[in-house]
């Protein structure tokens, strides 16, 4: 997450002054697990940062293919951010809603095929979603979303979720938690007020 080597690639997009904004696996058992229906990140995040900048690197622990069931983008619809959303079954999905098939083109889909270490950026705006997993290897992978210190975290949002200065120096006047603490309160928060990450 803090590592040279991963600050380097979201650099270039957001500037060297970095803040890790979350981070997670996301791991599907082999012929198992929920599909991801399509969905913005920055539709969960509404509310959290000003402006919605976050970019997050998807690192690949397994191969990532489409039988087991990879990440798939809908290029180029990270205009906007804030779809329509109607309701999916939450029996095989993670989420319990989806964009609304009429604001997508699912036919326009690039799937993200990659090999572990491999990593694919994308745009918290941007249209995605995943199969599940029809196939014969575990489909895992290391989601590490950043954003530039400019972008403010909300008062709100600083009562249940932490963000950790990665790299260069703050802007927005943001809090920045201890990375090498954990941090049960924030935790114990989330859990009364069912917040859960994206
Ligand atoms: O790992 C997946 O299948 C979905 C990933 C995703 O939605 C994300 O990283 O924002």
């Amino acid at each position: 997450m803090f590592a040279d080597g991963v600050l380097d690639l979201v650099e270039p997009i957001i500037g060297p002054d970095i803040a890790l904004f979350s981070s997670h696996f996301i791991c599907k058992p082999k012929g198992d697990g929920k599909c991801v229906p399509w969905h913005e990140d920055s539709f969960y995040w509404a509310g959290m940062v000003e402006p919605m900048e976050i970019v997050t690197v998807w690192l690949a622990i397994d191969p990532s293919h489409e039988a087991n069931g990879c990440m798939k983008v809908l290029p180029r619809t990270h205009d906007h951010g804030y779809s329509e959303y109607g309701p999916v079954d939450t029996a095989t999905n993670v989420f319990s809603t989806e964009i609304k098939k009429h604001l997508r083109d699912d036919s326009k889909a690039v799937s993200i095929i990659l090999e572990p270490n491999h990593a694919s950026l994308h745009d918290g705006k941007l249209m995605h979603a995943s199969d599940y997993n029809h196939g014969n290897l575990r489909r895992c992978g290391y989601t590490m979303r950043y954003m530039s210190t400019r972008v403010k975290l909300s008062t709100e949002a600083q009562q249940y979720h932490q963000i950790y200065l990665a790299r260069g120096k703050d802007h927005a006047g943001n809090p920045y938690a201890d990375p090498t603490k954990s941090h049960e309160d924030f935790a114990r928060i989330r859990e009364t007020t069912k917040r859960r990450g994206h």
